[in-house]
């Protein structure tokens, strides 16, 4: 055995190390609680994927493995609609592995990985089913560089904006009871994006709850969008899926042409839900910029020019051809 490989194996008491961390990987199978309880027994938790670098070195651990393997990612809330995904050792989640079409809040909230030449990726199951494992725990020997901590969110929204205390964004809703106004969802990201802003990203049960009596008795486009190559859903502006309200049986993809999402809040404002639907759906919108950065007015269209014409198409008669002026 190579002497580093053999000095990192003591420092790990016969773990694996990668990274910052020691990894135990256990091929017994146990329910998502006794597994997390396995790992604390051996001081430990369960697994942690904090980027794409430590997801890639699983990517590759679980290639030649079967089943599924739990990892310590968990859906919480769910009682007023929505669920927040949060890791079993209290760090938050900022990278996300979604498998296709998911996470579909449709048959459990503890995460697992899957296996194989193409696994890694994440899938909600129930937490009831037995899978292998996982568990990690900090190398002793060093220490992950600590990151600056980030500036409490600047104050204020430009006019037309609004926003709390505790979020980092102001948000716009794009309501027109005229359907003449309503946009597909590309044209409502495009929209968002010629003001500076991007579409609305929902990333915890906090802002949804504000965003849906914000926005009560109307449904509009957010910027969940599905991927139909990659598989899994993701935001227009690259944040982790950290968080979900899909609504009773949904996302289903109607008829296989769902791949945007709306949400749809009640009457009063207090409930809510996600529901995937036609890209091309004439709906609102809502837009959300950073606080601090000033949102622009999109570009107006050029009016018509007086008295131009636009070419017109004839058939001449008689000869059935069509012809270009
Ligand atoms: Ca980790
Ligand atoms: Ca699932
Ligand atoms: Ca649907």
């Amino acid at each position: 055995m190579p002497v580093e490989r053999a000095r990192v194996c003591v420092v790990c008491q016969g773990w694996d190390a990668y990274g910052y961390s020691c990894y135990w990987m256990e091929e017994s199978t146990r329910s998502w609680s006794d597994a997390k309880a396995f790992c604390s027994e051996q001081d430990g938790f369960l697994l942690h994927l904090g980027d794409i670098y430590e997801q890639a070195h699983f990517t590759v651990t679980l290639s030649g493995k079967t089943d599924l393997w739990w990892t310590g990612l968990r859906a919480r809330g769910g009682a007023t609609g929505g669920v927040d995904y949060i890791w079993d050792n209290g760090a938050a989640l900022t990278f996300t592995h979604w498998d296709r079409d998911q996470p579909d809040n449709g048959d459990g909230t503890c995460v697992a990985m899957t296996t194989g030449p193409i696994g890694g990726f994440w899938d909600d199951k129930p937490c009831s089913e037995k899978h292998a494992f996982v568990c990690e725990k900090a190398r002793p020997d060093i220490t992950p560089p600590t990151k600056a901590p980030t500036a409490p969110p600047a104050q204020g929204c430009a006019a037309g904006w609004t926003s709390l205390p505790q979020f980092r964004d102001c948000y716009r809703l794009f309501h027109n009871v005229d359907w003449s106004l309503k946009k597909s969802w590309g044209a409502a990201r495009e929209d968002c994006v010629s003001r500076r802003a991007v579409l609305v990203s929902v990333l915890s049960q906090d802002e949804e709850q504000f965003l849906a009596l914000y926005s009560k008795a109307s449904s509009k486009w957010i910027g969940l969008k599905h991927n139909p190559t990659e598989g899994g859903y993701s935001w227009s502006d690259g944040s982790a899926l950290a968080h979900t309200n899909w609504g009773p049986g949904e996302p289903n993809n109607h008829e296989g042409r769902e791949e945007c999402v709306e949400m749809v809040s009640s009457a009063n404002g207090t409930g809510s839900w996600w529901n995937d639907l036609n890209c091309d759906a004439h709906q609102d919108w809502i837009c959300s910029i950073s606080k601090g950065t000033e949102p622009v007015l999109p570009p107006v269209p050029p009016p018509p020019i007086p008295g131009e014409r636009l070419p017109q198409c004839t058939w001449p008669a008689g000869t059935g051809t069509f012809l270009f002026p």
